[in-house]
């Protein structure tokens, strides 16, 4: 199947497929707390890396095979534990180097900005892959909105603390919260969004509702779940599984098929939904959006900056 710039997920989806789904999901989804109201208005499909590969993985994949530590290190735990998460009312602190920091509620923070389809391979550090029709709209709108100021040099970005709610806060896993953080100029890019839907459906908790970052050319880790903090810094900002292992996740994290893990390689993939037994993909440099991105690194040695 070959995707064609103006194509949406339903265009690629078989009939009978897509009207299954929706009255599967469409349970779903009413049972799911919260959402972004109004999030659905003006698309335009753009989907930068057409070509091979770029069947769509099943909502029920997406929504089933995760990872989300605050609710358990098992791939089928954030689906079984998020329910629990409350995501309405949901506020968003912006804060740091901005003209308007403050604590925005979410519905008003996004209020007139349309979201739209974007259709991207996503992979994991560990080596296995999807491709999502994600809904959202481009990081730089946000952004944007409260006025970056010219010092500001860098984005970090932090989840919710919530441990009654998500039971793997718990345990001591990962540093909660979840850091993330991306250069300035990464994060300003067309590519970088977030996310507050997929497959036209409000995001299921798994997969980090209410908003989540998502930056297809990086490992899955840097695309950080249910925002709660948004800081514009000067100096490199601590990121969890740099933290947690510096020697194996780096602040970069493009995706690159020439720079192994030094655990496993990262030369192929395997797509979830191909099956066991089926053959892994080749793993494409900054995931298959070089013509996008490649310039933010010209000149660095991305085997050093891993
Ligand atoms: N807050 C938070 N964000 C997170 C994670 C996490 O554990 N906590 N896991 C990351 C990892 S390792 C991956 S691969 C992706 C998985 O996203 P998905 O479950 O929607 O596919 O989320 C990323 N964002
Ligand atoms: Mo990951």
């Amino acid at each position: 199947m070959r995707f064609k710039p103006d194509m949406k997920w339903s265009d690629v989806t078989p009939k009978a497929d897509f009207l299954n789904r929706r009255q599967l999901i469409s349970g779903a989804a009413a049972l799911a707390a919260g959402g972004v109201a109004g999030q659905i208005a003006a698309r335009e499909a753009w989907h930068p890396a057409d070509g091979e590969g770029l069947e769509l993985n099943s909502f029920e994949d997406i929504s089933n095979y995760n990872n989300f530590y605050e609710f358990g290190t098992g791939k089928g735990d954030p689906a079984q534990y998020a329910g629990a998460l409350t995501t309405k009312p949901w506020t968003v602190k912006i804060d740091g180097m901005v003209d308007r920091p403050g604590d925005y509620d979410l519905d008003d923070l996004l209020s007139g900005i349309a979201t739209e389809e974007r259709i991207y391979r996503f992979r994991c550090v560990e080596a296995w892959s999807m491709v999502i029709p994600w809904t959202g709209f481009e990081l730089n709108r946000v952004l944007d909105r409260v006025g970056v100021q010219p010092s500001a040099r860098y984005v970090a970005f932090e989840t919710l603390v919530r441990p009654e709610e998500m039971i793997g806060q718990r345990r001591n896993t990962l540093d909660w919260p979840y850091r993330e953080g991306l250069r300035l100029d990464e994060a300003m890019n067309p590519l970088t969004i977030i996310a507050t839907g997929l497959y036209d459906e409000p995001l299921p908790n798994q997969n980090g509702a209410p908003l989540r970052l998502v930056v297809p050319w990086k490992y899955g880790f840097k695309s950080i779940k249910s925002i709660v903090r948004i800081t514009l810094t000067e100096d490199e900002p601590p990121t969890s599984w740099n933290m947690q292992n510096p020697g194996e996740y780096g602040f970069y994290s493009n995706v690159n098929p020439e720079v192994d893990h030094p655990r496993w390689s990262q030369a192929t993939e395997r797509r979830i939904g191909d099956g066991l037994f089926a053959r892994r993909r080749p793993t494409l440099m900054f995931n298959g959006y070089g013509d996008y991105v490649g310039d933010l690194y010209a000149g660095m040695d991305l085997a050093e900056f891993y």
